[in-house]
């Protein structure tokens, strides 16, 4: 799929896009969005939101039946077939495909520079009440380095006049590393482009934590949309952006100036203090002749937020643990979880590897540096079914033997349960930007114990005689007619 209007004609022919004609304010369009949400219902195309002319899509993303469409997959894949097939993209990095530079493309039809330029003008919504303003909240945000090349992250953008917003560039993720480095070499700047509406897999990648930083999302996408990705040079920056984009925001990032942004009803279902993030001044507007504003809600259990994260950390996760966890078998993020939970289940062959598993989870690096729980457990329990872990933790757990507390230490900044968060003095890379949080991590060893373990071996399950069970499942009708 080359691009968000293939998407949106496929989901179309599927009946899975609401339409919603009336005119609606922003609070009304975030409340269909959040009850689509509760209904685990369709995408939803707003004709007009806080009266712009521009129409607004939104929650594309918001279920895996849709993810599974956007990756060409089978409809009927379940989270794991999706998890696995993503995570072996990841792996395979000889299937990876370099974008085409082409001459110009949709995303140019309409070019807007100096007085013109109006953010306005989009339907960028404030979607929590109490959010501090409003927020594009699904996009590819490209910069580029000279030594490590281009990148595409997903972050926040709180939208402050019509060309000023704040960006979350954190100095740990990709884009705060571009920044710092143009810091060090004296620039007061970094040439940035914020993209709505690329395609499916564009919008994959960028919520991916690639490899490397010099690793080029453009690569990803274009194994998993199976193409090439096309891609146009900005009018204003020296940045490559998807030609095919709906609107791409051109602009330059200032690191020396702090802008106060949020609060921000996030991912996890909190609303996250307010932030110090550096300024980004908008430079030229370029956008398709009928552009789409396409955006997503945060906060709900089942919406895009939680859906995209999915899949980029869970096959982070994943690819990291089968090489380091002794006796891996699989490992989850239950989307209940929010991503700071994680259950990872081994055949447990030797006393003690339930604890290696735990200190192996917990190190696996800044792909997953928001897990502060994990939970282990045996390939009888499936930890696709949040009821058996449950059974796990409750049963098998010691707790003077099994639960390991790990003193504090620096997490990604956003995390509710964090007991501190800090605007940096100045690390070097980053200065005054909110930048980690402290926060401590537990593992629970709920794996079934062994004599070897220092007490008693864990009793076995009840389960009835199975080869009668067997028999009177396969002649229920004769035994309860
Ligand atoms: C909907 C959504 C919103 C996100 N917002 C942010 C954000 O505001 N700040 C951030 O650091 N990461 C955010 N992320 C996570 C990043 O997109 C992810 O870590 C990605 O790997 C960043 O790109 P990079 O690895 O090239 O830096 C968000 C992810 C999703 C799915
Ligand atoms: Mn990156």
């Amino acid at each position: 799929m080359a691009s968000i209007r293939n998407f949106i004609e496929l989901l179309d022919s599927k009946g899975q896009i609401l339409r919603v004609n009336r005119p609606v304010n922003g609070q009304e369009a975030a409340a269909i969005v959040w009850e689509l949400n509760e209904r685990r219902g369709p995408a939803v195309w707003f004709k007009s939101v806080d009266g712009s002319r521009i129409p607004m899509v939104a929650n594309l993303f918001g279920e895996f039946s849709r993810m599974v469409l956007a990756l060409g997959l089978p409809e009927d894949a379940t989270p794991r077939m999706i998890r696995d097939y993503y995570a072996k993209t990841l792996r395979h990095r000889e299937k990876w495909l370099k974008p085409v530079m082409v001459g110009t493309g949709p995303c140019k039809e309409v070019i807007l520079k100096g007085d013109e330029i109006d953010l306005m003008k989009f339907p960028i919504i404030k979607w929590a009440p109490f959010d501090g303003g409003p927020y594009i909240t699904l996009n590819g945000t490209i910069s580029k380095d000279q030594q490590l090349g281009r990148n595409m992250g997903m972050y926040r953008v709180h939208v402050v006049n019509k060309n000023t917003t704040g960006i979350m560039a954190l100095s740990m993720q990709d884009i705060g590393i571009h920044l710092a480095r143009a810091r060090a070499r004296g620039e007061r700047y970094l040439e940035v482009a914020v993209v709505i509406g690329m395609s499916p897999s564009q919008y994959c990648a960028s919520t991916t934590k690639m490899g490397a930083v010099t690793d080029d999302e453009y690569d990803l996408s274009g194994a998993l949309a199976g193409q090439p990705d096309k891609v146009v040079r900005c009018e204003s920056i020296d940045v490559d952006v998807p030609a095919e984009a709906e609107i791409v925001i051109e602009g330059r990032l200032y690191h020396d100036e702090p802008l106060q942004e949020g609060p921000y009803g996030e991912w996890m279902g909190y609303y996250e203090e307010s932030m110090v993030t550096p300024t980004f001044h908008v430079t030229c507007v370029t956008h398709r002749k009928d552009p789409l504003y396409v955006t997503g809600s945060m906060g709900h259990q089942y919406g895009e937020g939680e859906v995209f994260r999915y899949l980029p950390i869970q096959s982070n996760l994943y690819n990291v643990l089968r090489k380091s966890v002794i006796g891996f078998r699989d490992c989850l993020l239950p989307i209940q979880g929010r991503g700071y939970k994680a259950v990872v289940q081994i055949q447990k062959r030797y006393p003690g590897w339930a604890k290696q598993a735990i200190y192996a989870t917990l190190s696996a690096g800044y792909g997953c540096s928001s897990v502060n729980w994990v939970t282990v457990v045996d390939e009888d329990i499936d930890i696709f079914n949040a009821d058996e872990v449950f059974f796990a933790e409750a049963t098998r757990v010691d707790p003077e033997l099994d639960v390991i507390v790990f003193p504090g230490q620096g997490v990604y900044p956003l995390s509710p349960a964090a007991r501190k968060r800090y605007e940096a003095k100045d690390l070097g890379h980053a200065q005054g930007f909110t930048e980690f949080a402290w926060c401590s991590k537990i593992g629970i060893d709920a794996t079934r114990k062994m004599e070897d373990e220092m007490r008693r071996a864990t009793p076995d399950r009840v389960l009835p005689d199975l080869e009668t069970l067997n028999l009177v499942r396969s002649k229920w009708e004769e035994y309860t007619k």
